[in-house]
């Protein structure tokens, strides 16, 4: 009996226990979100790179490269002339604006082209604070992404690249932050933030409750 009810106590935790976890959703809070710092360059063959970092949109899988939009190029053609580089020595950088909405914020992730151009450095910062770089890895086109030791709360998320050749492609930046998985909860301050953890509480307790009952039932008997 003893150890059937510790089964069914460590089942129940378990399952209450994943039922936080699933809780926990990833979404994309720099989606639509407004950027800043660099500007599609103006010299004819690299202003056709008219990708914005925010939209959404980006090359799916298997997709070749396309020589326009999705792609934003960080361009520099050996001239630090404005018409010639949307760059300074090389490094650009774009701030993206969260605002309230960076809390939780466990990755950054990114789209590039390597094929096209490389860069010699990718740096994420939080608030002007460097919290790391990524890097990618051959030419294809891919997904790279800074993942965070734990959660951070920033308004403002920037990535830094310092380019080697003439492109560096870009087609969408994602700043990812876990949130609560319950949109149909109100969000007035009335609202516990634990709710889960207290249902996953409440649920134990009611176990352990028949887990003592149990006990109790057996020792009568
Ligand atoms: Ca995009």
């Amino acid at each position: 009996m003893k150890k059937f009810i510790s089964a069914l106590l460590a089942a129940a935790m378990a399952a209450a226990l994943s039922c936080v976890f699933v809780s926990a959703k990833e979404t994309n809070i720099a989606l639509h979100k407004p950027w800043s710092g660099i500007e599609v360059p103006t010299n004819e063959g690299a202003n056709a790179y008219t990708g914005d970092f925010t939209d959404g949109v980006y090359a799916a899988e298997g997709d070749a490269f396309s020589y326009k939009e999705p792609w934003f190029t960080f361009y520099c053609n050996d001239q630090n002339d404005s018409s010639w580089t949307n760059l300074t020595d090389r490094v650009g950088r774009v701030d993206i604006e969260l605002g309230d909405a960076g809390t939780g914020i466990t990755k950054v992730r990114m789209q590039v082209a390597p094929e096209i151009g490389g860069a010699e450095y990718i740096k994420v910062y939080a608030d002007d604070k460097e919290i790391g770089a990524m890097t990618y890895e051959g030419t294809d086109i891919q997904w790279i992404e800074l993942a965070l030791d734990g959660p951070i709360d920033a308004e403002t998320i920037s990535v830094e690249i310092k380019i080697t050749d003439m492109f560096f492609m870009v087609s969408e930046i994602e700043v990812i932050a876990e949130t609560a998985d319950d949109s149909s909860a109100p969000e007035d301050s009335s609202t516990p933030p634990t709710a889960d953890a207290g249902t996953a509480a409440a649920v134990i307790a009611g176990l352990a409750a028949l887990f003592v009952s149990a006990v109790l039932i057996k020792k009568k008997a």
